[in-house]
């Protein structure tokens, strides 16, 4: 089953290019259809998904001559999240797997990647 609900996900954004370990400042969170618009000004340099239950992404906003500064609206694309960070420590391993399989049959909600809600008996 392939999750269809990308409510949720929270957008962060720092003035440091990604490479960095700067602070991000949470600015936005994704509806429905993992949409979500911000308003930034050019300071911002990279945009951070966060999802409980996945792999963080990072983008590098493209350089800000590149982005129209006439336009109200700028696309950046899509990201993709992978799913199986149950643990939330930035890889997905065996104590992701140890810790799924230790909750087999409940129904938590990071647990279950593809938010079926179905009980797995
Ligand atoms: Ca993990």
């Amino acid at each position: 089953m392939i999750r269809d609900n990308h409510q949720g996900t929270k957008i962060f954004a720092s003035r440091e290019d990604c490479t960095t370990n700067a602070t991000p400042e949470e600015v936005g969170t994704t509806d429905q259809e993992g949409n979500f618009d911000v308003t930034l000004s050019v300071e911002y340099h990279c945009l951070q998904a966060v999802h409980a239950g996945y792999l963080s992404e990072k983008q590098n906003l493209r350089n800000s001559d590149e982005l129209s500064t006439s336009a109200t609206t700028n696309e950046l694309g899509t990201i993709t999240l992978l799913s199986g960070d149950v643990t939330g420590d930035g890889q997905i391993d065996i104590f992701d797997m140890a810790k799924m399989a230790g909750h087999y049959g409940e129904s938590d909600q990071i647990l279950d990647l593809n938010i079926s809600m179905a009980m797995v008996r």
